[in-house]
């Protein structure tokens, strides 16, 4: 059995010549987040992840985004998946694999989550020019991947992102990010029938 008495919680900051982060989450939330990372868009993608990963979330981030949102992005990626992997602790208990299909009008995404402890992404499908577009006037699509590539490593899990379908830059990050939740919140959920860490080796 799991630790129920534990927090799964984690507080972390970051601060380098690029970025500021401070963040903090609870994996045993109801989807509070409170987000502001100067990146608009960036905030309503955290939001989504947030709300429907129920994972409760807070996030202040400043950075040299006079030269590119870049930086601050992958630095708030970075800081969110070590946080993940330090509220999950020793991974006991916990259903340990989640998947999803998510829909935003045209677009529709399927994301599927192993928390496994070793860091892999798999990410197909965004439609040729995607990476090139300027998300409402200052988020590259190329942040979308890049920022899942970030989260992954640091939070030592695998994580597939199929995008199956979508026209619109706006909906297909946002489905995205929304299916990531949906099966972040399904693989991070305890199980109560699981008895320790949910791995043949004993660890994760
Ligand atoms: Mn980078």
């Amino acid at each position: 059995m799991t630790d129920q008495s534990r927090a799964r919680t984690a507080s972390s900051s970051r601060e380098t010549s690029e970025s500021r982060i401070r963040l903090s989450l609870d994996l045993d939330g109801t989807g509070r987040s409170s987000i502001d990372t100067s990146v608009p868009f960036f905030d309503h993608l955290l939001t989504a992840l947030s709300k429907h990963s129920l994972i409760d979330l807070d996030v202040a981030a400043s950075g040299d985004t006079h030269i590119d949102v870049h930086h601050t992005v992958e630095d708030v990626g970075i800081v969110l998946g070590g946080a993940l992997n330090e509220a999950l602790g020793d991974k006991a208990g916990i259903s340990r694999y989640g998947d999803a299909l998510v829909p935003l009008d045209e677009a529709l995404v399927q994301a599927v989550v192993d928390v496994s402890g070793r860091p892999y992404l798999v990410h197909t499908g965004e439609p040729e020019g995607f990476e090139y577009h300027l998300i409402g006037g200052h988020f590259t699509g190329s942040m979308v991947r890049h920022v899942f590539e970030a989260i992954t490593f640091h939070a030592g899990i695998t994580v597939h992102v199929r995008v199956l379908g979508g026209r619109d830059p706006h909906h297909i990050a946002e489905a995205e990010f929304k299916a990531f939740a949906r099966a972040l919140r399904q693989a991070v959920q305890p199980d109560p029938r699981v008895s320790g860490v949910p791995s043949t080796k004993g660890a994760l």
